[in-house]
């Protein structure tokens, strides 16, 4: 793959799920370049600044002075606080968006956005880029906004690009989510059958589900070409068909070690706002010839298998 040309990339969230599949990446895509990893707290190797800060991120920008921006730092979490998830997603944009505009004028933004800006437009089916957004989440609106804040605050010589990823999972993602959530209690049944059988909510919706590395294998191809885009530019990432969470389930049941039993427990039950989500990535492939490669049976089976061996 094309090595990246950025000499000093700045990488926010870092030390999150994605972070920790993303910083290998970049490694060995820009193996000469200087990153600098942005933590909350402090950490040895890592930059600390708290992102919904302005003083913060002036200060952090004007001493790294960085030619490409990743910015993955959010409150991912769709259950969070309705406040805390504003003044991390919108207020962290428009501190980041401003100190970028101060002290890296021409650098390039990778914006780390979500699917879920789509919301009621799912209903109509598969949505593209063109889709309009009517998110129906504090996330999904959230992100929606840091959409708009990066392309009004930043330089218009800052090269801005939105990515909108689907739900993606893969190893090292913690359980607040639905496939880390199953394989890691499937995991603990393995291990202790008392704890049989598995708990569940609304098993219908459907989602459509990647792996965490095609992602980030879609964010170094997109940056690989970035001076080839416009000056603003969203991409979807999918994998352009959905998936029943129940089968999804039956998939991991059809793993594990012994047999599982389901049981639907009425305080998971939810009818789900958005019954089935499906994006199309066409404009993603054109620009960048990306497919999604790794099979979600092998997401799974390594979900698994990591969780067995942290129980160990
Ligand atoms: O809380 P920490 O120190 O672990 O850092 C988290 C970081 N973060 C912040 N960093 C600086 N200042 C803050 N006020 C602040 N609040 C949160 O964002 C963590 O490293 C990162 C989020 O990591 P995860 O929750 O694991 O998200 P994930 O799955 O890596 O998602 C990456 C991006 C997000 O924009 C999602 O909304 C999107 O992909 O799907």
């Amino acid at each position: 793959m094309k090595t990246l040309v950025f000499k000093r990339i700045f990488i926010t969230g870092a030390g999150g799920f994605v972070g920790s599949h993303l910083i290998p990446a970049l490694k060995e895509a820009a193996p000469d370049s200087e990153l600098f990893l942005l933590a909350r707290d402090h950490k040895p190797g890592y930059v600390q600044g708290d992102i919904a800060d302005t003083a913060s991120m002036d200060h952090v920008l004007s001493q790294t002075k960085p030619d490409l921006i990743i910015h993955l730092a959010a409150q991912s979490s769709v259950v969070a606080k309705a406040a805390e998830t504003w003044k991390i997603n919108a207020g962290g944009a428009i501190a980041l968006a401003q100190a970028i505009a101060r002290h890296a004028p021409t650098a390039t933004v990778l914006n780390i956005s979500s699917s879920e800006v789509y919301g009621h437009s799912f209903l109509s089916g598969p949505v593209n880029e063109e889709t309009p957004p009517q998110p129906m989440s504090v996330y999904g609106r959230s992100k929606l906004a840091s959409e708009s804040i990066f392309s009004d605050v930043l330089s218009s010589d800052n090269r801005l690009i939105h990515a909108r990823p689907f739900n993606h999972t893969g190893p090292g993602q913690d359980e607040r989510f639905v496939v880390p959530s199953f394989a890691a209690r499937i995991a603990r049944i393995e291990k202790q059958p008392q704890m049989n059988p598995l708990t569940v909510g609304n098993l219908e919706s459907r989602r459509d589900f990647l792996d965490v590395r095609d992602v980030v294998r879609a964010y170094r191809l997109l940056l690989a070409q970035a001076d080839t885009l416009p000056m603003r530019s969203i991409f979807n990432i999918c994998s352009g068909r959905s998936l029943p969470i129940r089968d999804m389930l039956d998939m991991l049941r059809s793993m594990a070690k012994q047999p599982i039993d389901v049981a639907q427990d009425p305080a998971r039950m939810r009818a789900s706002d958005i019954p089935s989500a499906e994006g199309d990535y066409s404009r993603l492939h054109q620009q960048t010839g990306w497919h999604p490669q790794i099979a979600f049976e092998q997401t799974l089976d390594e979900m698994l298998a990591d969780f067995r061996t942290r129980l160990d």
